[in-house]
């Protein structure tokens, strides 16, 4: 497929105004009716191009006269109705009768089967196979959707809307027939049908509507969607605390289906959701399953403003409800959590993977300009990078402020499809700030380098900071221009407690001065982390040491430990005998023996990951680099290890509220883990795995004790592993979203034998490439969590992961697409890996039947 280009960007020659569809459900032949309203844009006599794929077409109805053959065209992308087969009016209705196999549908877009129910995932350009179509968002229509099928088979049937008309048909067949009253484009279509149970509630909006609540899970699962009702009570009370924004329909419906290609899909009034983000309760839940169910809950309605009350252009604008929306649920999380460990792990997302996506092949601005696959642009920069676009821009004007830009743009642009630069001027127009330069960040790609210099002059008491900015050069931006930067800073001193400044960086180089310091301040760079940006800041031991200490930013003080950290990683990498100074363990046991936030501390301890380590250096060599870690660790443990040990031990006595459990089981599982690195402490974790996982007392279970066990054992191959691996197998054999995570344990032990026993996992009989989360967990666990074995020196790991894509790219090319990440990022990796991993990617460029989302994804790497 030939790239399409933002530039290219048309309005609609012709628009559609309301969709009338009828759909009988059949595994393989459902029956697809759909009577399209029409009117053409212009006087010019334009053909009209209606987008489908993968579909039969049975006929085509033009003002109630079948068209014969010869009056159109069809080929596999698209139905052309040439203009002398139209009508001279420019109104007309067309109808359109096609057939669709569902159960053959294993890439998951369009109407497809998980397990024994039908649903649709129509973004971004999935309704194209449910039926011909103008597939763009700016094209909005009303739609009314009367479902067909088998009443035992399928007792519930939904689609976006209210339900109007239902009823019995003949061969024990009934019908629902739905409206959506709120034009939308096709991309926020859905439809579900099977058998489930029905968690309802009501929720009762600022101005006293009442709205009704329904979430719909597989049978059995009813217990486990409350802390989901919750959340979507909790998010719906925040949208109007915060911006003002009501829920507009009489009901909203959330059904969770296990095989599903994204976390979830906010279709108006009928969010489908991954059940990864529906289904918990604390047997089989993680604390960290809870915070992201409550998150994905979150995001998905508050598209229902960004994004669905206001949509976009085109899908080049994708940032524009992404971006938005993300940063909607992270504020959310911030609140509803502690704001400073939100952030930190918002942070450690951004830095691990976005910072090596706008590094690697496929760096792209926010808003892209170039694009072969849609869906290869459901990005970390789209989302996360977008989101801290926002973010910069809520500290540029003001939480006062970015509240007026949002009720303009949407006073302005409710019902609209709409650009990100409609969105900037509408922030700018409500904060009378110019923003002009700020837009630069919605089209340069790559992360900016700032350069720090300070100076302080004993004589005039003067401090001088100076900042440069460099974006990255590469084949498509050649010449980048200096950003509009947020720096916020603090100043630490003895005579002044944290003195903090919001820095507007606009030139390529900049100075500021500060008075009255009676000595060299320390500086506290990137409170919040107020921009994504590296820095290229060498700062000495002593200072950092000072942050940590004296910082009134706890963002700063954790992002000092971190440097601290990642000083002592790189230089164990270069030089596998550097003395680690023991500054560092005065600084942990001052944390572990202190009264901190439990939870922050958990993150002041945790250490930079393998993928944060690794898009922070040139030309990794994954071997020294996991070797480094793993040396640092093991300091830490030896040198920390009483007052880890106390630690592990208070945080198991405590017992107060549910936060501080989860603070608890942080701060004692991140303990665990280094302790876990000393033989004598191994006994800890089978001690925690027996009491979390097999406790006579079934309520003291809890899936985040027990998962933080079965990780040390997998990391360290203890001798129980064996026996723990195939107890949590038997005991949750049963149950699909717990399966997953013991797919993922089993790909990450850290054993010479890994690869036999992920070809035994592959056999699995509950191993299938066809699910989505199985895929993700097996192998996508196996690459991220295990890189000493991904990136073994014999090349086993790479091809693996190079194998399992080969067979993903004709089952479902978006999960291969997602997978290959690691694989094509392989110029930041040494020489000889390169040369390993880039093999594989030359293998996978000539399959047969290559996907889009490959072809372009491999092109990118390989050129
Ligand atoms: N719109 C795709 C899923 C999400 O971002 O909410
Ligand atoms: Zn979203």
């Amino acid at each position: 497929t030939a790239p399409r280009f933002l530039a290219d960007y048309r309005p609609a020659d012709f628009m559609i105004k309301t969709v009338n569809l009828i759909i009988t459900l059949d595994d393989t032949c459902s029956q697809v009716i759909s009577e399209l309203s029409i009117e053409r844009q212009s006087n010019n006599k334009q053909a009209l191009q209606l987008n489908g794929e993968h579909l039969t077409l049975v006929s085509v109805v033009l003002d109630k006269q079948a068209l014969s053959k010869e009056q159109y065209q069809l080929s596999d992308t698209l139905l052309t109705i040439p203009a002398t087969s139209l009508p001279d009016g420019n109104k007309f209705t067309l109808t359109i009768t096609t057939e669709i196999n569902p159960q053959e549908n294993t890439a998951l877009e369009g109407l497809f089967k998980s397990g024994e129910a039908f649903c649709t995932q129509c973004e971004a350009e999935g309704f194209r196979r449910i039926t011909y179509y103008l597939d763009r968002p700016d094209v909005m229509a009303t739609f009314t959707t009367k479902v067909i099928a088998d009443k035992t088979l399928y007792p519930t049937l939904l689609s976006n809307g209210n339900k109007v008309a239902a009823g019995d048909l003949a061969n024990n067949k009934h019908f629902v027939t739905w409206h959506d009253p709120f034009p939308k484009p096709c991309y926020l279509f859905a439809l579900v049908a099977g058998v489930f149970d029905l968690l309802a509630d009501t929720f009762t909006t600022a101005s006293g509507r009442e709205v009704a609540l329904e979430i719909f899970v597989d049978k059995g699962n009813l217990a486990k969607a409350k802390h989901a009702m919750v959340s979507l009570q909790k998010s719906m009370a925040w949208d109007e605390e915060t911006f003002g924004l009501e829920y507009d329909l009489d009901i909203y419906m959330i059904v969770a289906v296990d095989f599903f290609n994204m976390g979830a899909m906010e279709n108006k009034g009928l969010n489908v959701f991954n059940s990864k983000y529906v289904l918990a309760d604390s047997q089989c839940a993680t604390d960290t399953d809870y915070f992201n169910i409550e998150a994905v809950i979150a995001h998905e309605y508050f598209h229902n403003w960004t994004g669905n009350r206001v949509t976009c252009r085109d899908w080049f604008q994708l940032s524009l409800k992404e971006g938005l929306t993300v940063f909607r649920d992270q504020q959310f999380s911030a609140q509803m959590h502690s704001s400073a460990v939100t952030r930190i792990q918002n942070v450690r997302v951004l830095r691990s993977q976005q910072f090596a996506e706008d590094a690697g092949p496929m760096a792209h601005p926010i808003r892209p300009e170039k694009v072969v696959e849609m869906n290869n642009f459901y990005t970390l920069t789209v989302y996360e990078k977008g989101a801290e676009v926002i973010r910069m821009l809520h500290t540029l004007i003001g939480v006062d402020n970015f509240r007026k830009g949002m009720d303009l743009y949407f006073a302005r642009f409710d019902g609209m499809a709409v650009t990100c630069d409609d969105f900037i001027n509408a922030m700018s127009d409500a904060s009378a700030k110019d923003l002009s330069q700020f837009k630069l960040w919605y089209s340069q790609s790559g992360t900016p380098v700032i350069k720090v210099q300070e100076s302080y002059d004993e004589q005039t008491k003067l401090y001088s900071l100076t900042l440069s900015q460099q974006s990255p050069v590469t084949k498509s931006q050649q010449n980048p221009q200096a950003l509009h930067i947020p720096i916020k800073i603090e100043l630490i001193s003895e005579n002044h407690a944290g003195q903090s400044e919001l820095l507007e960086l606009t030139q390529t180089e900049q100075s500021w001065q500060f008075n009255g310091f009676s000595s060299k301040p320390t500086l506290a760079m990137l409170s919040d982390f107020s921009a994504p940006v590296k820095l290229l800041f060498q700062q000495d031991d002593a200072s950092l040491l000072t942050i940590i200490k004296q910082a009134n930013n706890s963002f700063c003080r954790w992002d000092a430990g971190q440097k601290l950290l990642m000083s002592y990683i790189q230089q164990l990498t270069f030089d596998a005998d550097y003395v680690i100074p023991n500054e560092l363990l005065i600084a942990i046991n001052e944390m572990l023996t202190g009264d901190g936030d439990r939870a922050f501390i958990a993150e002041q301890l945790l250490l930079p990951s393998f993928d944060e380590a690794a898009s922070l250096m040139i030309e990794v060599d994954p071997i020294a680099l996991t070797r480094a870690i793993t040396a640092l660790s093991l300091f830490i443990a030896q040198g920390s290890q009483e007052e880890l040990l106390a630690s592990y031990q208070a945080c198991q006595q405590l017992d107060q509220s549910s936060a501080n459990l989860v603070a608890n089981r942080a701060l004692k599982n991140v303990c665990l883990a280094l302790l876990s690195y000393l033989p004598e402490y191994q006994y800890l974790v089978t001690q925690q795995y027996q009491q979390a996982t097999n406790n006579d007392d079934i309520l003291q279970e809890n899936m985040t004790d027990s998962l933080a066990a079965l990780t040390c054992s997998a990391k360290h191959n203890l001798v129980d592993l064996k026996q723990q691996l195939q107890h949590f197998e038997m005991k949750w054999l049963q149950t699909t979203l717990v399966m997953d995570k013991w797919f993922a344990l089993n790909a990450s032990v850290v054993s010479e034998d890994i690869f036999s026993q992920l070809d035994d996992l592959l056999m699995h009989a509950q191993f299938s490439l066809k699910n989505p989360n199985r895929s993700r967990s097996l192998i996508g666990a196996f690459t991220m969590n295990n890189p000493k074995y991904f990136h073994c020196p014999t090349g086993r790991g790479y091809q693996f992961l190079a194998e399992q894509i080969a067979k993903l790219n004709e089952i479902n090319p978006q999960v291969a697409s997602r997978l290959i990440t690691p694989l094509i990022q392989y110029k930041s990796f040494a020489p000889r890996h390169q040369k390993l991993m880039r093999s594989e990617l030359v293998k996978l460029q000539s399959l047969p039947k290559l996907s889009n989302d490959l072809k372009e994804k491999l092109d990118a790497a390989l050129q």
